[in-house]
């Protein structure tokens, strides 16, 4: 991506400012795509003439819903420096992971984090620089703030290549720590290719809102490559925490015209007891990261009067299908791939099978890799390998595929919990949970939700001294003790205690087996 392809080019821009950031306490921010190019190239500089990081260099991006987000993304665009997305709901622990495996130069977050990043900053030999978004300065921290105001705006791009690395995304496996799902700038270039247009078919005139945390792909998906490309607004809400009220007063009080959002916010939306959810600009909902139901669907368009349609994706591969703009919904379905992306259901051999039959979705890149799919896991060529099935990346999702070609999703084909969106890897809470002195040993499954869709079970054995505590209050230690020490979204919303778990005879336990308990398979 270079100064030619931003989305702020000349003949592509609206009337609309390019953000249009809002709070809850009345501030506002709005940014022509004329001020956009400006900050932006400033933020440039601050990186490389005051920061010192250049192309190639790793910087942990982990502020909310805040303006400078979008500088640091683009200004890092700019120079070619890798920005590394992260949610502010990470602790101590999980930004040390992130620092120390992505031998991150910089780390750039708000004084709510710089406390966490500081008790482990010496655990961090690559890290060089911080940047502090605040009104209040830090010692050892430099004031973006500051910095984006006396910087210069005269930048100009670095010459980068398709194939020149642009994001990592951080995602869960079944085993051990989040991978580093790496993106080169194809990321960025596949949002103009006329097939993805038609997913959204934003104009100048929209007002996008998409309501994911900026700590994942999709935010940098739908909340800023889509939408500028198209040279539309994107509309932010700080939100820093999940209210369906402030939802639905932001989608009458906005010009709202396009929305994108984890299935579980739409479906916490419609079970409260609105008088009127018929938003009077909005015309066009999308939504993803995990399963809708067609009854969800079917209710949100009586209740607004919009259609509601699927997209799905991960961090590895950006949104791969949908069902695009005006394309018939059939009730269920994600809808089908967006080209270049081939997507075929695969059994594990890598083997295209027949419509209507289960296998994996696999996304061809023999003999071509699709623009816009992962490089690879960074630093990490036997995980990457592992997810090369034949021709395929194998997504880990079954599915099925009809003989339209319209994709049915089914489940995981690993113990991955996908909960209200979240991907959470089931190691990452039992270590969680091993630290409590309670925690014997537990085993970590997705269980049904009507909420979440999904949502985090742990089978707990206890140690023989709180095998008489109370049960209930236990549980809550438990949770409370997860929360405290990594990211709370992947805190057990259910905790049941067992006198041992179900393994093999090597010992390995059979998380599969307890899994189909939840749902009822067995
Ligand atoms: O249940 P509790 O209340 O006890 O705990 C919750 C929250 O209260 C707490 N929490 C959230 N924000 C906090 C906080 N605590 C302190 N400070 C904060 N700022 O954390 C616990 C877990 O939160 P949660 O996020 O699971 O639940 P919440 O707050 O009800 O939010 C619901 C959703 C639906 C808004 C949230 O789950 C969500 O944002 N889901 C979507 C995730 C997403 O965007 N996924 C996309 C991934 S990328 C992808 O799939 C590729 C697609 C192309």
């Amino acid at each position: 991506m270079n100064e030619m392809t931003l989305p702020a080019r000349e003949g592509k821009r609206g009337p609309n400012p390019a953000l249009w950031w809002v709070n809850d306490q009345g501030d506002e921010v709005k940014w022509s795509f004329r001020e956009m190019t400006d900050l932006t190239r400033r933020a440039a500089n601050v990186f490389t003439q005051t920061g010192g990081l250049r192309q190639g260099d790793h910087l942990a991006l982990i502020l909310p819903r805040v303006p400078e987000w979008w500088l640091v993304t683009v200004g890092c665009i700019r120079t070619g420096i890798v920005f590394m997305p992260g949610t502010t709901l990470m602790k101590a622990r999980d930004i040390l992971y992130r620092l120390q495996v992505s031998k991150a130069k910089g780390i750039i977050t708000t004084d709510t984090l710089a406390p966490e990043v500081d008790s482990v900053a010496s655990e961090c030999p690559a890290l060089k620089i911080k940047f502090l978004v605040s009104d209040h300065s830090r010692k050892g921290w430099l004031d973006f703030r500051s910095l984006i105001k006396s910087a210069s705006s005269d930048h100009t791009c670095v010459k980068s290549k398709t194939m020149d690395p642009m994001a990592i995304f951080f995602t869960s496996g079944t085993t051990g720590l989040p991978k580093m799902a790496k993106h080169n700038q194809g990321l960025a270039l596949r949002s103009s290719f006329p097939s993805c247009r038609k997913l959204l078919q934003l104009k100048t005139s929209d007002v996008f809102w998409c309501l994911s945390d900026p700590g994942w792909i999709t935010a940098t998906l739908a909340s800023m490559l889509e939408p500028w490309t198209a040279g539309s607004t994107v509309f932010v809400h700080h939100l820093p925490q999940f209210d369906h009220n402030v939802i639905v007063q932001t989608f009458f009080k906005y010009p709202i015209t396009q929305c994108l959002a984890a299935p579980s916010v739409f479906r916490m939306i419609l079970q409260q007891d609105f008088t009127s959810l018929r938003f009077p600009t909005l015309e066009h909902t999308c939504a993803g990261g995990e399963a809708l139901l067609p009854e969800e669907q079917e209710q949100w368009r009586r209740q607004t009067g919009v259609l509601l349609y699927q997209v799905y994706g991960q961090s590895e591969t950006g949104i791969t299908c949908g069902i695009l703009r005006g394309m018939k919904i059939k009730p269920g379905s994600m809808g089908k791939a967006i080209p270049p992306f081939d997507i075929q259901i695969i059994d594990d051999k890598g083997n295209v099978l027949p419509p209507d039959t289960e296998g994996n979705i696999g996304i061809r890149i023999k003999p071509t890799k699709p623009i816009g799919l992962f490089m690879c896991y960074q630093d990490d060529p036997v995980k990457t390998a592992e997810v090369e099935c034949g021709d395929f990346y194998n997504t880990g999702d079954r599915a099925t595929m009809d003989a339209e070609g319209y994709i049915w999703f089914l489940g995981r084909s690993d113990d991955v919990i996908n909960a209200s969106g979240y991907r959470i890897g089931p190691t990452e809470v039992e270590s969680a949970l091993a630290e409590h002195p309670a925690v014997a040993e537990s085993a970590v499954v997705s269980s049904p939700d009507l909420i979440r869709g999904e949502v985090v079970k742990a089978f707990v054995v206890l140690t023989p001294q709180f095998l008489s505590r109370d049960r209930g209050q236990l549980t809550k230690e438990l949770q409370e003790h997860v929360k405290s020490v990594t990211a709370p979204y992947k805190y057990p919303r259910k905790v049941e205690f067992v006198p041992e778990l179900p393994k093999t005879i090597t010992g390995k336990i059979k998380r599969n087996e307890l899994r189909k308990k939840e749902f009822g398979q067995l």
